[in-house]
């Protein structure tokens, strides 16, 4: 009989994985304990309240908080379990910066008695898992740690990679496959009990180094898909084609399925972990990298063309549709759509720069400072343009009436009009 997990879970880091993860096991009766770093999150989260926009995440957040199951704090509790889900950005040498998962290590090695899981799912690279089961051994050198010991460790620890979409996370956090990687077999067996609460896809064991490895794979199987799709849709600029007809027609082969092109690659996660590969073998992560800097490339591109098109009028207004890094979410991290936006509005002050962006209220940061970029409704913001440019296909703009754009330059770096 394979075991299931009862007990207390801290989970440390209430972004975008540690709240589903957090609300998915506290809906199904578990004690968890939310921890985070950032006081109005914890706040938020204690009164039921989710502070980003997720589907159905809301509904699971304030059920599983008014049944009691779900708590939140600023201080790292005594648990049965931690689940360790904090951010992992690179440095500016493209290297993992480990800090929150070590700050997090430093959190739960105080709380530790013995017989406790600690389960890395922040996406680091490989070696990462170990490295944390050395932070907590170096803070308790009164208890056994796995990397050290092949026997029954006080500690167990394991990586589980999270693989959720956002935008879908509450339906895949329950169907996708998970990869459990231990540092033991036992490690990893003592994991997989927790993910059993609520998984209902495979739970498929492994060592805690290939499981590291695994994830940073499927990110950058998609990064060199997409470069692929946007190096042809530069092709096809250069030589006059549209790429959208030759992507449809190609797609039409049984074993070619050529992904979307768009204006670049955002979010936190596809445009940071293939870097952690080439971090790991420079010279040998040669593909991988080309494909990064040809996504990194692609918001400067489209910022070059808007600003061709521009060269047309007399001091043009222009309508931008979408700051989010992709579709339907609220999410601006690392979004190619600000870049563009920001590189449009530095190159020509003169510009009348009117934003859309149906799922924030307030101009991001990078664009705040620009007294010529206003955020406007997307009925406005197209009255007023004489280019439109559209960054990101948001259902909204889907259903927009195409008279609306009649007498235009429309620039569809998405595909999204034709
Ligand atoms: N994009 C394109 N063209 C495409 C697909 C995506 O330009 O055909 C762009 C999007 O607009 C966006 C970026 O790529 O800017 C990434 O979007 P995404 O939907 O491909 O992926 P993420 O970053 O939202 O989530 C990915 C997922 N990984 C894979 O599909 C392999 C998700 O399963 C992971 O859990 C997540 O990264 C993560 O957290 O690692």
């Amino acid at each position: 009989m394979n075991e299931v997990f009862a007990g207390r879970i801290a989970i440390v880091g209430l972004g975008y994985i540690g709240l589903p993860t957090a609300a998915a096991l506290a809906t199904r009766g578990i004690e968890v304990v939310g921890v985070d770093v950032n006081e109005a999150t914890v706040k938020a989260v204690a009164n039921g309240e989710v502070p980003f926009v997720e589907p159905d995440l809301s509904a699971a957040v304030s059920g599983a908080v008014a049944m009691g199951r779900l708590t939140a704090s600023t201080e790292t509790p005594a648990a049965d379990a931690y689940i360790i889900a904090v951010p992992t950005p690179f440095r500016d040498d493209h290297q993992a910066d480990l800090r929150h998962v070590q700050q997090a290590s430093e959190q739960i090695a105080p709380m530790l008695r013995g017989g406790e899981v600690v389960i890395l799912e922040s996406t680091s690279p490989p070696g990462t898992t170990e490295q944390v089961s050395r932070w907590l051994a170096e803070l308790r050198p009164d208890l056994v740690f796995p990397h050290s010991s092949e026997g029954v460790p006080d500690v167990y620890v394991a990586h589980c990679p999270e693989r959720v979409l956002p935008g879908r996370i509450m339906i895949e956090m329950v169907t996708n496959a998970r990869v459990i990687g231990g540092i033991t077999p036992r490690c990893a067996a003592k994991a997989a009990a927790i993910y059993r609460v609520f998984v209902q896809g495979e739970i498929v064991l492994s060592d805690a180094a290939s499981a590291e490895m695994a994830k940073l794979v499927e990110n950058a199987y998609r990064d060199v898909n997409i470069a692929f799709a946007n190096e042809l849709s530069l092709i096809s600029e250069r030589i006059e084609l549209d790429v959208w007809e030759v992507i449809r027609l190609a797609n039409h082969h049984p074993r070619v399925n050529v992904l979307t092109p768009g204006p670049g690659v955002g979010g936190h996660c596809i445009a940071v972990d293939p870097w952690f590969i080439v971090g790991a073998a420079p010279e040998e992560a040669t593909l991988i990298r080309a494909a990064r800097q040809i996504n990194d490339h692609k918001p400067h591109h489209v910022a070059q063309q808007v600003a061709l098109k521009s060269e047309r009028f007399r001091n043009p207004t222009i309508a931008c549709l979408g700051l989010a890094y992709k579709a339907n979410v609220d999410d601006l991290r690392e979004s190619p759509a600000i870049d563009i936006v920001a590189a449009i509005a530095q190159a020509q002050p003169e510009l009348d720069i009117r934003v859309a962006e149906p799922l924030t209220h307030v101009l991001p940061h990078q664009l705040a400072d620009h007294p010529n970029v206003r955020l406007e409704a997307a009925c406005d913001a197209i009255a007023a343009a004489d280019i439109v440019v559209l960054l990101v296909d948001h259902d909204h703009f889907r259903s927009l009436s195409r008279s609306r754009l009649a007498g235009k330059v429309v620039y569809d770096t998405r595909g999204l009009w034709r």
